[in-house]
């Protein structure tokens, strides 16, 4: 397969003033006629007039009104035109039914839907379909369903067509239309300038009483987006479709939003709370593409973090500011280090704007959104809170419209703060996890920290240059009163150090605040002090993370007892009601077997996923038996009496029951986990419950019962799907999963579906790590199987095998062996086989 880098972009020779497309729709032979102006573009190289195309039937093309006869191949079309503007007339003939990729015009349980980004356009029609090339179109939809949507305003409909017009320039890649039998949920928005807009969320007949909560969260964001960074809507309607089938969580087509039913779809019976707040964050995410990302696009597909970085940062604010800030950070660097990480410390490693790639489609990934977030996370950190809204002020005014790049993005905050940025743009150019290790020194009343980065060298990447790191710290004094608020220090050298004069003792240092760098840091401090006095609750939730990977580790490698100073300062903040419940459920949390595994890693020990899930359960029942009396006290508290709402206050309360439960359920032998889950009268309560039962063994009852009450509604059977995977013992999760794969409702093409089974296997540590190979045997069978039919779903599931290096010499051949078969297979998509290759190498 070809390589395409980033210091081969080159503009497209042509401009385009309008384009004008009618569907017939038909599920075999769909006809897509596209008139298209073209004319020079003055700013672009010379070049042979091409067209990406791929799967099309072409039936018959015109330029100026006369037939031309282009040449074909697997990849577009190549054709002689005039030298001025000219027309270019097509019709290509496509059959969407047969489109199992998800990508392009496909069928999703009988309705017409589509998938443009990043490069589906080209599935549709002959068109360049890049995010440089901007253009206004106007649709015409005809097909014998009664809901016809495209982007932009509706401009007529009738019996059978609808004709769609959009105002806003833009990429193919936010191209969309939407044909079926759908019924709406509407509502209406009012937008700062006063202009009123008509909203809807589409879906099937059935699912319109699940539509409430994302209608609300919509609202919200229209109106967050307005007050914080001053972005109004621009078009009269803004419609959401909900759809079965669906790659991914969700997609920003310009004023037409596709979405994975699972990521929009909400009810208190069939939606957990992290359900409800996930839904919340993707329609905020998705409608703040609306300016940066449709508005503001991007130049090419390197600069895909430009519009996800800033996105992702963006619906993190939103979330923080409509629940508890704390708990979203800490949630989002769980998020963090279960995800990204291990992606920036394996072979698949890339920087946060990539400068190759074979199938853009792979780089969708933790490294381009969620570090891309915590890059600018870092730069709003460097440059304050007010500098940061001035900067983006001026990004809005200056690029609106345009296709924008990271020099432009990074020149708009030089501009406006007059900061040379050039070495913080390294966090662009550089892959891998900076480790900052800190030293400390006291003398006369001086405290000194010294903090020394280095970052492992990475794919293509021996040796990395210096970031600039801003490391928050406080001082605390021997009594626990902070005696130094938080600081930022801007590490830029590979060793720095940093002094705070005058203090009457020793101070204890709380670095890192709040996750200011996404770093791993290595600090020889007094944790236990820490989780007792921190004013920083994230570093006060980390030092109890701190604290239980240390116990941990011991518990594996010597055998020892669990940490009886540790449990107590916990048991002290589990036991302190003036702390969110949430919080304090945050902090129950014990750090996962993977990321253990990467600690045992990086101190050079090999870890064993068998000892690993031994020592997780001897804790579980440690803690179990040692908070007896804490735990009903906890469960009681958090009770909820007031009718279900999924709020950031009702869903802490819950989480910390849950927690408490989990607990209970190891003492009670599951007694009180049954009792839960026949009473349970929303989705949270009846599936953590389930999980308890399973964890103990009692699960089976409860499973079938639960599979009687939900076998009717996908979204939720995928949770019956995953769940007794992941809450089994590790012998019993693979013969579940193995034993699900033949079930009758596994409908192995559904991406949520399949990524509720193998997505569960993968998670489970011990389980997908057996020393059989079975899990490893099971997931390649599938992979291989899928990759004829859904290529997107099949590379992205392969990550499961990036940490593989980690492993024992054993486990390491059992692995080779899987992704040498899945190189084997004939006819390997693309897009697996790049994935596999950087896995391999
Ligand atoms: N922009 C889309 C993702 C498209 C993925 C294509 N493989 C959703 C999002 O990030 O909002
Ligand atoms: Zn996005």
């Amino acid at each position: 397969p070809e390589t395409i880098y980033l210091k081969d972009y080159k503009a497209f020779g042509w401009q385009i003033e309008d384009v004008h497309l009618t569907f017939k729709l038909s599920p075999d032979a769909t006809r897509v006629v596209s008139k298209i102006h073209f004319a020079p573009n003055p700013d672009a190289p010379e070049q042979e007039f091409f067209l990406h195309g791929e799967e099309l039937n072409l039936i018959r093309a015109r330029i100026d009104g006369e037939a031309v006869t282009p040449e074909t191949d697997a990849r577009g079309l190549r054709c002689k035109v005039p030298s001025g503007p000219f027309l270019w007339e097509c019709e290509v003939e496509i059959a969407p039914e047969s489109n199992t990729a998800l990508e392009g015009l496909y069928m999703s349980g009988g309705m017409y839907c589509t998938q443009c980004e990043a490069e589906g356009f080209r599935k549709i029609t002959y068109y360049p379909d890049r995010p440089d090339v901007m253009a206004v179109f106007t649709v015409r939809v005809e097909g014998e369903m009664p809901v016809l949507l495209s982007n932009g305003n509706l401009k007529g409909k009738g019996d059978g067509w609808a004709e769609w017009h959009d105002p806003w320039p833009k990429p193919a890649y936010l191209f969309a239309l939407v044909g079926g039998e759908l019924v709406n949920h509407p509502g209406a928005f009012k937008t700062m300038s006063g202009k009123d807009i008509e909203l809807n969320i589409w879906v099937r007949p059935g699912d319109e009483g699940k539509c409430a909560f994302g209608m609300e969260a919509l609202i919200a964001s229209m109106k967050w987006d307005e007050e914080v960074y001053g972005r109004e809507y621009d078009l009269d309607t803004f419609n959401i479709v909900a759809v079965d089938d669906f790659n991914m969580g969700a997609m920003e087509n310009k004023g037409l939003n596709i979405f994975n039913s699972s990521c929009v779809l909400a009810s208190p019976e069939t939606s957990t709370d992290g359900n409800f707040e996930r839904i919340e964050a993707i329609i905020a995410h998705e409608y703040f593409h609306n300016w940066t990302g449709n508005r503001i696009t991007c130049r090419d597909w390197f600069q895909l973090c430009l519009k996800e970085g800033l996105t992702v940062f963006r619906d993190g604010q939103f979330t923080s500011d409509l629940r508890s800030a704390p708990v979203k950070r800490i949630d989002d660097v769980i998020t963090l280090r279960a995800r990204q990480f291990p992606e920036d410390q394996g072979p698949l490693a890339h920087p946060v704007r990539p400068e190759s790639f074979q199938e853009i489609n792979n780089f969708y990934t933790a490294t381009v959104y969620e570090k891309g977030a915590e890059v600018i996370g870092m730069l709003k950190t460097l440059v304050g809170d007010e500098a940061y809204s001035k900067a983006l002020d001026l990004y809005f005014e200056r690029h609106d419209g345009d296709a924008a790049t990271i020099e432009d993005w990074i020149k708009v905050f030089e501009d406006s703060t007059g900061r040379d940025l050039t070495q913080f743009k390294r966090w662009y150019s550089q892959a891998g996890t900076p480790f900052v290790e800190v030293s400390e020194a006291w003398e006369d009343g001086t405290f000194t920290l010294t903090l020394k980065q280095h970052t492992p060298p990475s794919p293509g990447q021996e040796s990395k240059a210096p970031y600039v790191i801003p490391i928050a710290v406080g001082l605390l004094g021997p009594n626990g009163d902070e005696v130094l608020e938080t600081q930022i220090l801007e590490l830029t050298e590979a060793e720095q150090s940093f002094s705070f004069e005058g203090l009457a003792a020793r101070p204890v240092a709380s670095v890192n605040r709040g996750f200011s760098a996404p770093v791993v840091l290595s600090h020889d401090v007094d944790r236990a002090f820490l989780l007792a006095h921190d004013t920083d609750p994230f570093n006060r939730w980390d030092a109890s993370q701190g604290l239980a990977k240390e116990c941990l580790l011991a518990m594996i490698t010597t055998g020892a007892e669990p940490d009886a100073i540790w449990l107590d300062g916990l048991e002290h903040v589990l036991r302190d009601q003036t702390l969110d419940p949430a919080y304090r459920s945050l902090m129950l949390d014990l750090p996962s077997a993977s990321e253990l595994a990467q600690v045992l890693a990086d101190q050079g020990v090999t870890p064993d996923p068998e000892a690993i899930w031994a020592a997780g359960d001897r804790l579980v029942k440690a803690r179990a038996e040692r908070w007896k009396d804490l735990l009903p006290e906890l469960a009681k508290e958090a009770e909820v009496t007031a009718p279900y709402k999924p709020d950031a206050e009702q869903s802490g309360k819950r989480a910390l029951g849950a927690s408490a439960a989990t607990l209970i359920s190891r003492l009670d032998g599951g007694k009180a986990a049954q009792a839960r889950f026949d009473s349970a009268d929303n989705m949270t309560l009846q599936l953590s419950a389930l999980g308890n039962l399973i964890r103990v063994g009692q699960g089976d009852a409860a499973l079938a019962k639960f599979y009687e009450q939900w076998k009717d509604d996908r979204l939720v059977m995928d949770k019956w799907f995953g769940l007794q995977i992941g809450a089994s013992e590790p012998e019993a999760a693979l013969d579940r999963a193995e034993a699900l794969t033949q079930h009758p409702d596994f409908d192995w093409t559904n991406p949520n579906r399949f990524r509720a089974v193998f997505g569960a296997l993968a998670m489970h540590h011990a389980a997908f790590h057996h020393k059989s190979g079975r899990g490893y045997a099971l997931l390649t069978d599938w992979l291989i199987k899928l990759d004829d039919k859904n290529p997107q779903t099949t590379a992205r599931m392969c990550s499961a095998f990036q940490t593989w290096k980690r492993y024992d010499a054993g486990r390491q051949a059992l692995i080779q062996v899987q992704l040498e078969r899945i190189m084997a297979k004939d006819n390997l998509s693309r897009d697996t086989s790049e994935m596999v290759s950087r896995i391999l190498a």
